[in-house]
């Protein structure tokens, strides 16, 4: 399909600005917004931007620009655009394009350069946008003549919709401002369908049907493919965990799911995985290795061969669409009679959901447990909400205790592990699909570091909704510290009060600190029709446990409580103790 807009066939051998040309290639490959900040270099293009139908979003900082285009980009699978003017306008990117570049979103970022003539010659705002920003995409170069302007637009885009990722085009302000004739290069998406060799089908086929303890281990691989894995998983009787990337495809409708294993895990994702006898890894690229087991055959499907066997070692790899794959596999496969591993994993997962729920409701003396609020947010958004989280604890408690629904979106930082993604990727989800409820679960350490983009949702129209998980801490690293039995040391956070910076910014706000109240709270926030900022004091001592407590991580945690005792902090172990392990 050839995306490029007919306007611009008929301009062939016209001639144009080439910031025009760059900016009409990108609205034909399908870019609907720009997002960045204005500036010098930067100008003709965002005067071309004015001219077309790309809307510019104008942000506070580019990082945040950077975090919001990653989140259009995965919520809308289009190509995004952002912007900024040379040296650090450029620059502040980095973080949030980092990020979505890891999320495998197609972005591409217009890097704006000073005048060739004085490039290399330590020139103001001079920054060599290659080496910066190289490590972080899929396609980073510089358009060098008017000439490569519209060829080398069409092959960023290609790149970052093909390779999935970011691309980098830099554009020296003397080349953004001459003209060119235009040309014909255009941007194409192609959707091929591909499954392994035969041979390799019937290899896995015979390892599935000589195995009697199957587990499948689903990734992101596996979105568009919920009723292939789940018929092949009622075959093989097998219990289906998946990676946190993969909830929103695999956890609902789903009576083989047994959750999540790693850190974020309960312990029934992790004995699935680590207690079967065949693992069948479908589209899955989980890092943590002390998660995979030893001593069971492993067959890993996947659509990049570069994936196959990185983490761990295994016995049959193949390259496929996971769709396609099971398509292509299920007639090989021999139905399974004995459910006996299944329903001992389904067992174990009932178990770990209800210790889940335990935590997710009024603690002790009232203490608002962040799990309940997160409950809470669930039991009263729409079904096809899309959620982002900020990296931190709140990833953790959208992960375990917001149900995905089929409809629903997780957007979190996996791969890159941020702060502060939460809020602009509220921005990006909100303004790709304004017709969805979009919800920031942020840390209260997360929304200062990028408070300043609150503003945006005022001035651009994004009625986004916020709930700050405030523990006037950065728990998570406090967390950390304590479980390996060192006292926590700059993790405090002296906040102010959030829902009134909120107002004076002109979001509806309102702060909760009675765990009674809550409920209505949340409902009355997820209700206002504008931007909306609910700050809800949470439990600060709340242990995001890992599936299997390592012995180190006892020990840790004693080591703490003798550190602690001794420097006079009693309280802080009490409430450790008392909130984690004596409910
Ligand atoms: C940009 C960045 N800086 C620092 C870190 C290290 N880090 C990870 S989580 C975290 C604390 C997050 O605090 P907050 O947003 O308040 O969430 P909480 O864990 O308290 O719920 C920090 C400092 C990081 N991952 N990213
Ligand atoms: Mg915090």
């Amino acid at each position: 399909m050839t995306l490029l807009c007919s306007n611009l066939w008929v301009k062939a051998m016209a001639r144009m600005r080439v910031a025009d040309v760059i900016v009409e290639t990108l609205q034909a490959a399908g870019v609907q917004h720009c997002w960045g900040v204005p500036g010098d270099t930067l100008n003709y293009v965002t005067d071309a931007i004015r001219r077309s139908k790309i809307k510019f979003v104008h942000m506070r900082h580019e990082e945040a620009a950077g975090f919001a285009a990653g989140a259009e980009a995965m919520v809308t699978h289009n190509l995004t655009a952002c912007a900024g003017s040379c040296g650090p306008g450029s620059l502040h990117f980095i973080n949030g394009l980092y990020e979505s570049h890891r999320n495998r979103a197609p972005v591409v970022l217009i890097a704006s350069q000073i005048i060739r003539d004085e490039i290399g010659f330590d020139f103001p705002q001079e920054v060599d946008f290659k080496r910066v920003y190289e490590g972080a995409s899929v396609f980073c170069d510089e358009i060098r003549t008017a000439g490569q302007a519209q060829r080398k637009t069409a092959l960023a885009c290609q790149a970052a919709l093909s390779k999935r990722g970011l691309a980098v085009l830099v554009l020296p302000v003397d080349v953004s401002k001459a003209e060119v004739e235009v040309n014909e290069f255009a941007v194409h998406r192609s959707y091929p369908v591909i499954r392994p060799s035969d041979a390799e089908l019937d290899a896995i086929a015979t390892t599935l049907n000589a195995g009697s303890r199957i587990a499948v281990y689903g990734g992101s691989g596996c979105e568009g493919a919920h009723a292939e894995v789940l018929e092949l998983a009622k075959a093989l009787k097998a219990p289906i965990a998946h990676t946190s990337r993969a909830k929103d495809f695999l956890e609902y409708d789903n009576p083989f799911n047994v959750g999540m294993t790693g850190v974020f895990g309960t312990e029934a994702g992790y004995h699935a995985l680590m207690n079967c006898d065949t693992l069948l890894l479908l589209g899955c690229d989980f890092a943590w290795r002390q998660f995979y087991p030893s001593n069971a055959k492993i067959i890993q499907v996947d659509i990049d061969g570069a994936h196959l066997g990185r983490r761990h070692p295994i016995d049959i790899g193949a390259v496929g669409d996971v769709k396609a794959t099971l398509q292509a596999l299920m007639p090989h496969l021999k139905e399974k009679t004995d459910n006996a591993f299944l329903s001992e994993c389904l067992h174990h997962h009932t178990k770990a959901v209800a210790a889940l729920d335990k935590r997710a409701k009024i603690g002790r003396g009232g203490a608002i447990h962040p799990q309940y609020l997160a409950s809470l947010i669930g039991k009263h958004a729409p079904k096809n909400a899309i959620y982002t989280a900020d990296g931190g604890s709140p990833m953790v408690w959208l992960l375990r205790h917001i149900p995905a629904t089929g409809e629903s979106r997780t957007i979190i930082s996996l791969s890159h592990g941020t702060m502060a993604n939460a809020m602009p990727q509220a921005l990006g989800a909100k303004k790709a699909q304004p017709h969805r409820q979009v919800i920031s679960l942020s840390g209260d350490g997360g929304l200062a570091m990028m408070l300043g983009d609150l503003i945006t949702a005022i001035q651009e129209d994004i009625p986004i909704k916020i709930a700050v998980f405030n523990n006037s801490s950065l728990g998570f690293v406090e967390l950390e510290q304590k479980v390996e039995g060192l006292l926590d040391a700059y993790t405090n956070l002296k906040n102010p009060d959030f829902a009134r910076v909120a107002e004076s910014i002109g979001f509806w706000g309102m702060a909760v600190d009675n765990a009674d109240e809550l409920d209505a709270a949340v409902a009355s926030w997820l209700g206002q029709p504008g931007p909306a900022l609910l700050d809800v004091h949470v439990d600060r001592m709340e242990l995001v446990m890992p599936p299997k407590i390592e012995a180190a991580q006892i020990f840790g945690t004693a080591l703490y409580s003798a550190k602690a005792l001794l420097s006079g902090r009693g309280d802080d172990v009490l409430e450790l103790l008392t909130d984690n392990f004596l409910n």
